[in-house]
């Protein structure tokens, strides 16, 4: 009661931030995306991972709020490298599935960008493949809107789901992000990553690109490139890090 009491006031008291997470092209190392993960710093409990309050703000209604939040921000950090002639690249933003259900989930997003003065192709969305699955329709129209409007779209933890192939059809993503259980997997014995290569190829045949997400180890990167995949992300390649420490990854604008 008392962490649900303290978060309705941080982010007016400015206790939330961004940490910035690297994808790079699989061959050339190039930069290719940040994802932005929320942290809350806390007075006592110092830096509080998502996975501890998210769910609590999802369960008392201030995901939205919360999410609101992290879409400007996302935007405003974009805005503040271009100011310092930097060279930017996507910023990816996981969504809740409530956030997506709210009927101005759209203008919401679409606003955030126009305010920052950016281009709608600097911002991605992360949606989890559970989170489509569940409302179908409604997300597939909701999703064809953003499109649309230009921003990218990925599925997130894919393959921990249940989409079938008829439905990851109608989706208009860019990307399948390769959940990491099954990176993790390309080291265990016995399995040998047959799980990612299944999904690598999937993405091929729809024509979409495919992000492995907590790539570890030179082993898992050799075998990933072998396969096709074109992004990676992990510890490997970098763990998230405030803007600041990111800054020197991202070249001076030509
Ligand atoms: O950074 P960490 O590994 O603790 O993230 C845990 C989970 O929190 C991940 O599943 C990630 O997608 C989610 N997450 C991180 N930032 C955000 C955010 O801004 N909004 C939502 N809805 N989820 C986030
Ligand atoms: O569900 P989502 O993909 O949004 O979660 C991203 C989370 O995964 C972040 O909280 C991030 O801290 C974590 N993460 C990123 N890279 C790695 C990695 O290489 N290994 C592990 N174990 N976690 C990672
Ligand atoms: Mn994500
Ligand atoms: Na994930």
């Amino acid at each position: 009661l008392l962490l649900e009491n303290q978060l309705r006031g941080a982010a007016d008291r400015g206790e939330l931030l961004l940490h910035y997470q690297p994808k790079e092209c699989a061959i050339s190392g190039r930069l290719l995306g940040l994802e932005a993960l929320l942290r809350w710093q806390h007075p006592e409990l110092g830096l509080v991972a998502p996975g501890r309050f998210i769910p609590l703000a999802e369960e008392i209604g201030l995901i939205g709020t919360i999410g609101e939040w992290v879409l400007g921000e996302a935007c405003r950090q974009q805005r503040a490298w271009l100011d310092a002639g930097l060279d930017i690249v996507p910023v990816a933003v996981n969504l809740s599935a409530q956030q997506l259900a709210q009927q101005n989930i759209v203008s919401q997003i679409s606003n955030a960008i126009n305010d920052a003065g950016l281009a709608p192709e600097v911002i991605e969305l992360e949606l989890t493949e559970t989170m489509l699955m569940r409302d179908i329709d409604r997300n597939i129209h909701t999703l064809i809107r953003l499109r649309d409007m230009g921003v990218r779209l990925s599925i997130d933890d894919f393959g921990t789901g249940y989409s079938s192939l008829n439905y990851l059809r109608q989706f208009p993503v860019n990307a399948l992000k390769i959940d990491r259980s099954f990176v993790s997997d390309i080291s265990a014995e016995g399995n040998e990553g047959k799980i990612a290569s299944a999904i690598i190829g999937m993405a091929h045949s729809l024509g979409l690109e495919a992000i492995a997400e907590g790539v570890e180890t030179e082993a898992q990167r050799s075998f990933l490139v072998a396969q096709g995949c074109h992004q990676l992300q992990g510890y490997l390649i970098g763990r998230p890090v405030p803007a600041g420490e990111l800054a020197p990854r991202l070249r001076p604008r030509p």
